[in-house]
């Protein structure tokens, strides 16, 4: 594992890092998940920013990201990306959730970020399934940590046991 990657178990609304990403919807309105958890710890502000945003650009795209300030949150930013819906994998799905780990790292980078912490994009009412999630979001983050020196900590931070074991054993395997 590189040095540079962390994980852990629990509530991404508590972590104090650069950005916390945030497992958003196209509308960027809230919801339940992650993007609820982030919502009521960070106060009506981030609605308003997501309206914002909104009403400039439409909402975002799914695979896309967009950035936030983080409101009542620890974490100075809000990194919000929108992880596909699983239709069974012949929908572009695994194109699409590496483009929202991808999207996620490059505004880290573009905003000198150093540390930055994901939740397990789609893997909730989303319904990725868990594992093959896990292995795409640990191949892109090591991917951009090989070649990107600027950002020193990349932590993914898993709610539920099963998500925390699976991320577990990949990172074994590829330390
Ligand atoms: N901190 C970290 N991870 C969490 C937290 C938390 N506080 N709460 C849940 N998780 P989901 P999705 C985990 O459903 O599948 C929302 O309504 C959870 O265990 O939050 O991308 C949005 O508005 C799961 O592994 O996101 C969208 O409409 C992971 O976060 C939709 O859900 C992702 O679960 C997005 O669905």
């Amino acid at each position: 594992m590189s040095k540079k990657i962390t994980l852990l178990k629990g509530d991404i609304a508590t972590l104090k890092v650069d950005a916390v990403v945030n497992a958003a919807n196209n509308m960027l309105a809230g919801g339940g998940g992650v993007d609820g958890a982030i919502h009521k710890a960070g106060g009506p502000l981030i609605a308003k920013y997501c309206s914002e945003i909104r009403r400039e650009t439409g909402g975002c795209k799914t695979g896309e990201a967009v950035l936030t300030l983080g409101g009542n949150l620890p974490s100075k930013y809000i990194i919000h990306t929108v992880g596909p819906v699983w239709k069974g994998g012949k929908f572009r799905e695994e194109e699409l959730l590496k483009n929202c780990y991808r999207n996620s790292l490059m505004l880290a980078k573009e905003h000198h970020m150093k540390s930055i912490a994901f939740p397990n994009i789609s893997t909730g009412v989303y319904g990725y399934p868990k594992e093959a999630a896990a292995e795409i979001a640990i191949e892109e983050v090591s991917n951009f940590l090989k070649n990107n020196k600027s950002l020193e900590n990349v932590i993914f931070i898993c709610f539920d046991r099963e998500n925390f074991d699976i991320y577990n054993k990949i990172l074994k395997r590829v330390k």
